[in-house]
């Protein structure tokens, strides 16, 4: 066994690991419009360099159309980060089966909760909103449509916010799940701080549990954007009934 590699563990200056512990290795992809021929790679190199890499090393590079190259650049970070510095407002980690969903509902709550989703304004991707409301789910995680004490509604993409709240006052919904795929450089977030402020001024904010989910969503994104809470990538139906069903409790306790 060698026994000169660091092998130190200190979560006060955590860095990347590759090929041998602390060694700080990094790999990186990126795009430049630029045609894919040496001048190329040195540029790869000099953005990479700018980025505080050291020893950077264009593994792979193609050409992804005329005049754009695709690199992937291996490098050292010597920059470190106090891993026990990060505090996080997070979403309670004790995740409800659907049966233990339905029983809590009946014991706490003792009626059905309605839940209105919609993916809001000019965002057309509907798989997200269709994950965790039909009742089919995803990836064997049953969708709420199938919850005996839960009344689902999806009302599918492309919903205006003014829409979204008139039906979620139709409804005279408990919780309102958002979906949003988060691109073309940020106008969902702006849509997403919309129906806050729409809300708000129909006075229904405090009313109403107000989730958003997707791609780029994270907790503490959702939370900045006036959000109760936010559900990212591998989350799904009994994530957000279990946070949404502890919510309102909590809420009729206060
Ligand atoms: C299918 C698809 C489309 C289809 C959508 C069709 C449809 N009916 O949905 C079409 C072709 C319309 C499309 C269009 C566009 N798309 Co598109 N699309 C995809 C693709 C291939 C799959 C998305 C998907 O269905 N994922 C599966 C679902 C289940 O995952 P999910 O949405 O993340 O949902 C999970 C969680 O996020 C969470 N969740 C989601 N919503 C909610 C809501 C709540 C309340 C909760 C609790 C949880 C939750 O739970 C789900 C289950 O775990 C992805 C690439 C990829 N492979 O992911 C790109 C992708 C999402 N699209 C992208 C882009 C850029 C676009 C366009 C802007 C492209 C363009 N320039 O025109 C347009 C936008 C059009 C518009 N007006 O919105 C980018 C987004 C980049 C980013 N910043 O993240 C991606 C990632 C592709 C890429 N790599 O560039 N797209």
């Amino acid at each position: 066994m060698n026994n000169k590699f660091d092998k130190t563990l200190d979560l006060t200056k955590i860095k990347p690991y590759g090929d041998t512990f602390n060694d700080g290795k990094v790999q990186i992809s990126f795009t430049l419009p630029v045609e894919d021929d040496e001048k190329a790679i040195v540029a790869a190199k000099i953005l990479t360099r700018k980025m505080g890499v050291k020893n950077p090393s264009v593994v792979y590079h193609c050409p992804l159309d005329k005049g754009f190259t695709y690199f992937v650049v291996y490098g050292r970070l010597n920059q470190t980060i106090d891993y026990t510095e990060i505090h996080l407002d997070a979403i309670d980690k004790e995740i409800m089966a659907r049966e233990q969903i339905n029983e809590y509902i009946k014991e706490n709550i003792e009626r059905k909760i309605i839940i209105l989703g919609a993916t809001t304004g000019t965002d057309a991707h509907t798989v997200g909103i269709d994950a965790i409301i039909n009742r089919k789910g995803y990836k064997g995680h049953y969708g709420l449509e199938s919850y005996e004490m839960v009344e689902a509604y999806n009302m599918g993409s492309q919903v205006p916010n003014e829409e979204f709240i008139k039906r979620a006052l139709e409804l005279k919904a408990d919780v309102l799940l958002v979906s949003q795929t988060v691109t073309q450089k940020d106008i969902h977030l702006k849509n997403l701080t919309q129906l806050v402020d729409l809300l708000e001024g129909e006075g229904l904010r405090d009313k109403v549990i107000l989730v958003c989910g997707g791609p780029r969503i994270t907790h503490e994104l959702a939370k900045e954007l006036g959000y109760d809470a936010g559900f990212g990538p591998n989350k799904y139906a009994e994530d957000v009934a279990t946070f949404a069903i502890k919510e309102i409790v909590n809420r009729k306790k206060l």
